[in-house]
């Protein structure tokens, strides 16, 4: 009876001993971001809010912003807050896709980094980028001879078919004309 619980205890502790191995592989990781993975956003956003699934060691983590030229945007250094860092983003950011690079710590003390991108698309901002005087001054002054050589381009064109009909008409009213005297000679 006792080797037998000795051997259901034995079994047990070797389950227990076994069972923390895998939650101990389990790093930490991205849980949600603001802005999100691959979100199109229609205001710049200010900063950049990461939300981890385990606790973050505020001295070894990191938070980096870069543009599409791959070009470091100036932040603030990470706060970090529990599960939660924020990076504050210095200038206001212009449309185009923002890369958001993180290096962080697990519970086990190994490091766990990755990135995602989302994009700024501030209708506003887009639609100041056509230049609207270059518009104004192409059609003040030479839009009268622009639309000239337009109309006259068009001209050719009829007074082409117009001789073509001419021509069409003098060639049927001759061949009728040859008709009718070959018909009476
Ligand atoms: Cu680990």
């Amino acid at each position: 009876m006792r080797t037998r619980i000795t051997a259901a205890l034995a079994a047990l502790l070797t389950a227990l001993l076994l069972v923390p191995a895998t939650p101990a592989s389990a790093h930490n990781s991205l849980r949600s971001a603001t802005p999100a993975q691959d979100a199109r956003v229609p205001t710049a956003p200010t900063s950049v809010t990461l939300h981890f699934l385990q606790r973050l060691d505020p001295q070894f983590t990191t938070i980096v912003l870069s543009d599409a030229g791959r070009r470091k945007v100036p932040t603030g250094p990470p706060a970090v807050d529990g599960a939660t860092g924020t990076i504050a983003i210095d200038q206001p950011l212009a449309n185009g896709t923002y890369t958001v690079a993180y290096r962080v710590v697990s519970a086990d003390g190994h490091p766990v980094q990755g990135s995602y991108r989302f994009t700024v698309a501030d209708p506003s901002a887009s639609a100041a980028s056509p230049p609207p005087p270059a518009t104004v001054t192409g059609s003040g002054g030479p839009a009268s001879p622009v639309a000239n050589s337009g109309s006259g381009d068009d001209g050719p064109p009829s007074v082409l078919l117009a001789a073509g009909g001419v021509a069409v008409v003098a060639v049927a009213g001759a061949a009728l004309l040859l008709f009718r005297r070959r018909r009476s000679s």
